[in-house]
């Protein structure tokens, strides 16, 4: 069985979500990245070099970074649903967004937060208005960033529109608003958010 490594209010929420959204079973393991004083955890140190939130072991697999555990599940147990085939067309913008996430939203919400200045042409990531605005252009046919179709990318992506809702930093939008509200009304991130609580 697949074994989450996690810790509420982190970015692990993407990763129990995308587990919800899948539906095969899984062990919820917590590590209280809060506590400095924890206990070595030998399986989640190999997952996770770092020692970052979320982390997955599933058999031989071990690996963190959420954007990698969404698309590592999408493909072995959701291909053609939850992630595109690799043989779909559509493969390309998928991996497009699910890469949006780490390369783009992340780093332009740090460069808002820090109040770092801008420089578009050298930061891998735009800034923070082109980031912004280059989401909301894909997301005008909707409702999903691959139309009619939700995958792991939306996973990524609205994971990261709910945080910026949650730090105050969603702009008015129409299309984002609406998109926020979305994934957050989807039975999965609900039950995702339940755990949270507990
Ligand atoms: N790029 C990583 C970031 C993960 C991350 O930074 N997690 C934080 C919590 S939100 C963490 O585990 N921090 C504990 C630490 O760095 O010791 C991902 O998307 O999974």
């Amino acid at each position: 069985m697949m074994k989450l490594f996690w810790c509420p209010q982190t970015r692990a929420v993407r990763a129990l979500w995308m587990l919800e959204e899948l539906g095969e079973p899984f062990e919820r393991v917590t590590i209280d990245i809060r506590d400095e004083s924890r206990a070595p955890h030998p399986e989640f140190d190999v997952a996770s070099p770092m020692g970052k939130v979320p982390a997955l072991v599933d058999g031989e697999v071990a690996i963190a970074e959420s954007a990698a555990i969404c698309l590592y599940v999408a493909d072995r147990y959701s291909s053609g649903n939850l992630a595109p085939a690799i043989d779909d067309p559509e493969r390309g913008r998928f991996l497009y967004w699910m890469f949006y996430t780490p390369a783009a939203i992340e780093p332009a919400m740090s460069e808002k937060i820090t109040g770092t200045e801008p420089n578009k042409l050298s930061n891998g990531w735009g800034d923070w208005t082109t980031m912004l605005s280059t989401l909301e252009q894909g997301l005008e046919s909707g409702p999903w960033l691959l139309g009619n179709r939700f995958t792991a990318a939306d996973v990524m992506v609205g994971s990261s529109v709910a945080f910026m809702r949650q730090f105050n930093m969603l702009p008015e939008s129409e299309t984002l608003g609406a998109y926020a509200d979305r994934c957050l009304e989807r039975p999965a991130y609900t039950r995702a958010r339940e755990a949270e609580a507990i």
